[in-house]
């Protein structure tokens, strides 16, 4: 069997890839997985086993097309109900444990609403560029369809996203949709910021921007322009069709890889100054408080992250043998350059294949395969961005942010598999 100790690359069954390409379908059958086609038996004819379906004229479907209707668990979780006593405030959960890919459909892009999901009529609503501006301007949505569009395939994240991990001294049953639902990735396209601030001309005292939302609380962020200037868009649309409601409709600001909680949704207003509003929520819910005693603003990057999604909390594994991990990682600060997985609770890692293109700032596939031996172990997953960060230990992550803080957790994120193929949250 001298195949066998070049076949993996780390403890606990990690397969080079490279071997099972080599090995093809007779490899896979080694790792005892389990036949695709079962042979057909006895004197069966084909024709016996043919599915109604094939012998039925079907219907037309629809203007607008739905998933299959055997996809109906594939949806979000209210993660927060909107109540009186919440002002409004509401979030759901992407499954972005059974999507596959990098791309989050609209109807399960994760919501996070602060003053519930205003229905904006596109022909009343304006941006207005004033403050340290040569020239105050509006715009209407008619006159934004109008300019150059760009494209971008940007992850956007939720600070609190994977925030029971942060704040819980114990693990408990949740799943991989309840710890990782705030995070979601889309082409986005939409006119430059730099193009509007261009065209309003900005003044030598022009520092920063406040961005506000035509919501009902007018949720607005200050914003560095030199974050603008770089690639900040107004995102007009999301995978091909017009944003949802629920993602910003008519207009949302784009800030990529900045915290969720930047990128204003129903956007009507810039103003330019020399110095931050301090808005209640950058002073507030998105500031964090670090063991050392200070207190960290403006913190905008969403640092480098990932977890393995197959498998995940709440999956189970049906039998031991083959499998092929795969998971998601990204980072506000770039590319995801390296990811490394460990199968035999960290003893042991090996890298990951990425799946391309990878995009700046953008959720990244990357997957090896695995064969289960049917034993208890914990799966972990480590990324690194192309600034060389690496994502680090749950103990680094606390060493740095004192409780109750919960935003921009990031750490390293450990799946137990029981001998039983259940699958959940761990700490290491
Ligand atoms: N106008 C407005 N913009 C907003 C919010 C809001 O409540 N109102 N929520 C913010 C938060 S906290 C996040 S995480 C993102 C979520 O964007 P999404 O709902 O499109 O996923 O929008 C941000 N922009
Ligand atoms: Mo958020």
């Amino acid at each position: 069997m001298k195949r066998l100790k070049t076949e993996y690359v780390a403890g606990g069954g990690l397969i080079d890839r490279r071997s099972l390409l080599a090995g093809g379908v007779s490899f896979l059958a080694a790792t005892t997985i389990r036949p695709v086609v079962a042979a057909i038996e006895g004197d069966k004819t084909i024709a016996e086993d043919f599915p109604r379906w094939t012998k039925t004229l079907a219907g037309q479907g629809s203007p607008y097309g739905e998933p299959s209707r055997y996809e109906k668990s594939v949806v979000r979780k209210l993660l927060l109900p909107a109540a009186p006593e919440n002002a409004g405030t509401s979030a759901w959960l992407t499954p972005i444990d059974q999507l596959q890919g990098i791309i989050t459909p609209n109807g399960l892009h994760f919501g996070s609403y602060h003053y519930g999901v205003p229905e904006i009529d596109p022909n009343k609503h304006e941006l207005l560029i004033h403050g340290l501006v040569d020239r105050p301007l509006k715009y209407t949505v008619e006159h934004l369809l109008r300019y150059p569009m760009v494209s971008s395939t940007r992850f956007l994240e939720c600070s609190g996203n994977t925030a029971i991990n942060a704040m819980s001294p114990f693990t408990g049953n949740e799943t991989c949709q309840d710890l990782y639902g705030l995070v979601s990735c889309s082409e986005w396209v939409g006119v430059r910021v730099s193009d509007l601030l261009s065209e309003a001309g900005l003044t030598k005292k022009a520092r920063w921007i406040i961005a506000e939302g035509a919501d009902s609380g007018s949720h607005s962020r200050s914003i560095p322009v030199s974050k603008m200037l770089d690639d900040g868009i107004i995102a007009l649309y999301q995978n091909g069709e017009r944003l949802r409601a629920e993602q910003g409709f008519p207009m949302r600001l784009l800030l990529p890889g900045w915290e969720g909680n930047t990128n204003v949704k129903y956007l009507s207003r810039f103003e330019v100054t020399d110095r931050p509003a301090f808005t209640s929520h950058e002073s507030g819910l998105y500031t964090e408080h670090l063991t050392s005693g200070h207190a960290e603003g403006f913190s905008f990057h969403m640092e480098v992250k990932s977890a393995i999604m197959h498998p995940s909390a709440g999956q189970l594994l049906n039998e031991k043998g083959f499998y092929e991990i795969s998971g998601l990682a990204w980072s506000g600060r770039g590319k995801i350059s390296g990811v490394d997985v460990s199968a035999d609770n960290g003893v042991s890692w090996a890298r990951a294949q990425l799946q391309g293109p990878v995009h700046d700032k953008a959720l990244t596939r990357f997957s090896i395969p695995w064969r289960w031996d049917g034993e208890s172990t914990i799966l972990q997953s480590r990324a690194i961005d192309e600034e060389g960060r690496v994502q680090p230990t749950r103990k680094v992550w606390k060493q740095k942010y004192a409780s109750p803080t919960f935003n921009h957790y990031n750490a390293i994120q450990a799946w137990q598999i029981d001998k039983d193929g259940s699958v959940s949250n761990v700490f290491v």
